[in-house]
């Protein structure tokens, strides 16, 4: 499956680093390509992985995040 995140608050490649690996971190997730200049997410996930859990372990690291 795959989910497309808007991210607000990214700056540099710091803020993708802290982004992709707080994706990465969720429980199902297999993949998060996150894209400073669009300010998007693209994650890959299996069915188990919820959508809810990736915006909060987003915004943990300080930035925002929301479907679309
Ligand atoms: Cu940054």
């Amino acid at each position: 499956m795959e989910t497309t995140l808007q991210i607000s608050g990214m700056t540099c490649g710091m803020c993708v680093q802290h982004v992709t690996q707080a994706l990465q971190s969720v429980s199902g997730v297999q993949n998060a390509a996150v894209d400073l200049t669009a300010g998007r997410a693209l994650v890959q996930h299996n069915e188990s992985a919820e959508i809810k859990a990736m915006i909060e372990a987003v915004a943990e690291e300080g930035y925002t995040a929301q479907p679309g």
